[in-house]
């Protein structure tokens, strides 16, 4: 509880405190775990960070739907790798989140009741193999695009955490793309395969950015903290400017009759996703959100003799150190 021992709730309102905090964040000089922050600081971190490992931790389940059904050992090996790789990012980002005063139980907590969201992507189903493909290639560049400029996040934790992150997640929009690669220049069958792919997933990975800035809630303040770097359109334009030379390049169609090369802003016009399917999926109500939120709650609850018997052993081994003491 490192922040919440050294902040008084007085410092709080203090405005010399609140103008050196944001003399140090305007000089690119990093929050550290110990150095005062306001609470809104502190709750916004928690908030982003814990939904940001939630994210990863959930996101194993799509993919982790495909480990037994691979096509060849070798994807099973690089698809558990990858799922794996997931599993690290969520410990990272709750290890950054702990720093805050935050408990990783009342994380997982309130991540079961469904009080804290994890990203909307995470609630499409992977129907057949080239979703395997597409999740690499779109969520996970998607998720690069976001998560690279967070590597200069001003909290010192988790600009640490992506850095490390960012690494690994290069390598899974690569093996993705090159799923999608072989795909593409497969049969007519895994072409249609890649393409319906291409076409299910396309307007969720532009979801994942959040809402259009006009909608954002809390980019302003954030930016302005440099817990965000950018907004949520401004990442979105981007990625589309970056994926859809990729696409062509795949020989398959973004599905957007609308998307046009806009010489003048150098960027494509892109047809906005449907934002009331987001904020429903949000809600609760898209395809996958019961299954997931009830797959993290079986694990949780398979997991508590594991638990149990670390509890035990560690209780043991204090009795014994009191008992020689
Ligand atoms: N899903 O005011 P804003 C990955 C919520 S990692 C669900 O714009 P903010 C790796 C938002 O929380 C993917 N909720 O919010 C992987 C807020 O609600 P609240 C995760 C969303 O925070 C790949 C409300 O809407 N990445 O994929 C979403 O400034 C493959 C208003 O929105 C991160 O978490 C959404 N898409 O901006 C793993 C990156 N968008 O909390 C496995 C870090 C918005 O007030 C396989 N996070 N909301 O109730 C961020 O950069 C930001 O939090 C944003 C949202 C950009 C996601």
């Amino acid at each position: 509880m490192y922040a919440q021992m050294i902040q008084s709730e007085a410092s709080q309102d203090d405005p010399q405190k609140l103008a050196e905090f944001q003399a140090r964040i305007d000089a690119d000089i990093k929050i550290e775990p110990r150095d005062w922050m306001p609470e809104g600081y502190r709750k916004t971190l928690i908030r982003q960070i814990g939904q940001h490992a939630h994210s990863e931790i959930v996101g194993q389940l799509p993919e982790g739907n495909w480990i037994t059904r691979a096509p060849t050992l070798e994807r099973k090996m690089i698809l558990l790798a990858k799922v794996q790789d997931e599993a690290g990012h969520g410990l990272y980002l709750y290890c950054a989140a702990e720093t805050l005063g935050v408990s990783r139980d009342d994380l997982t907590e309130q991540l079961l009741s469904g009080k804290m969201k994890y990203s909307s992507i995470f609630n499409y189903p992977t129907l057949t193999w080239a979703d395997i493909g597409a999740v690499g290639w779109l969520v996970d560049g998607a998720a690069i695009m976001n998560q690279v400029p967070l590597q200069r996040t001003s909290y010192g934790p988790y600009s640490r955490a992506m850095i490390r992150i960012c690494k690994e997640e290069s390598f899974h929009q690569r093996q993705g793309f090159d799923i999608m690669m072989k795909m593409a220049q497969g049969t007519e069958a895994q072409r249609r395969m890649a393409q319906d792919a291409l076409n299910r997933f396309w307007y969720p990975s532009l979801m994942m950015f959040g809402p259009s800035d006009a909608e954002s809630v809390h980019s302003t303040q954030n930016m302005a903290w440099k817990i965000k770097m950018n907004t949520n359109d401004e990442l979105r334009q981007k990625f589309v400017d970056q994926t859809v030379p990729q696409a062509e390049f795949l020989g398959l169609t973004v599905p957007d009759e609308n998307l046009a090369w806009n010489e003048e802003k150098g960027g494509y016009d892109f047809s906005e996703p449907d934002w009331s399917e987001f904020f429903d999926v949000l809600k609760g109500n898209g395809p996958c959100n019961t299954e997931r939120l009830e797959a993290r709650n079986k694990a949780w609850d398979d997991g508590a003799w594991v638990r149990e018997g670390l509890l035990a052993h560690a209780e043991k081994k204090r009795a014994r150190k009191t008992a020689a003491e």
